[in-house]
């Protein structure tokens, strides 16, 4: 007995191209630029490199999100692409994702939601 459940969170999720626009900093409202990024998911950051050679040479990423305090939503209003959901973090700065796999979606959707639960208690 005692043995840990598989698939708890932190949920860890090897990276995967996902495609990325921050479109407010901090409640300042940006210029939607949709831009292929490498995404790497921990325990309580969302990971932003320019490619997958940048986080194995341990190069800074392009952009992070703490996880403690967001909120996800999928989001059909804000891009006329497929599968968008909306990362919001506690500071108010708003990202969307996007990948035209919807199971790619779903999987990384789920996957930051239970971390967000997860680190937000911690
Ligand atoms: O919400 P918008 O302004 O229609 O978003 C589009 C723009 O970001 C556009 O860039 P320009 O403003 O430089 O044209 C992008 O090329 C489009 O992809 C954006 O629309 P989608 O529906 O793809 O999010």
């Amino acid at each position: 007995g005692g043995g840990a459940a598989l698939f708890e969170p932190p949920v860890k999720v090897k990276g995967e191209h996902l495609n990325m626009a921050k479109i407010s900093d901090g409640r300042k409202k940006q210029r939607k630029n949709w831009t292929l990024t490498w995404t790497v998911l921990t325990s309580d950051q969302l990971l932003f490199y320019k490619d997958k050679q940048q986080q194995t040479a341990l190069k800074p990423t392009i952009d992070e999100i703490h996880l403690s305090g967001a909120v996800i939503d999928w989001n059909s209003e804000k891009s006329s692409r497929k599968n968008v959901f909306q990362i919001t973090t506690n500071t108010g700065s708003e990202y969307l994702m996007q990948t035209d796999s919807v199971s790619t979606a779903n999987k990384w959707y789920d996957a930051i939601r239970q971390n967000i639960s997860s680190a937000t208690k911690a």
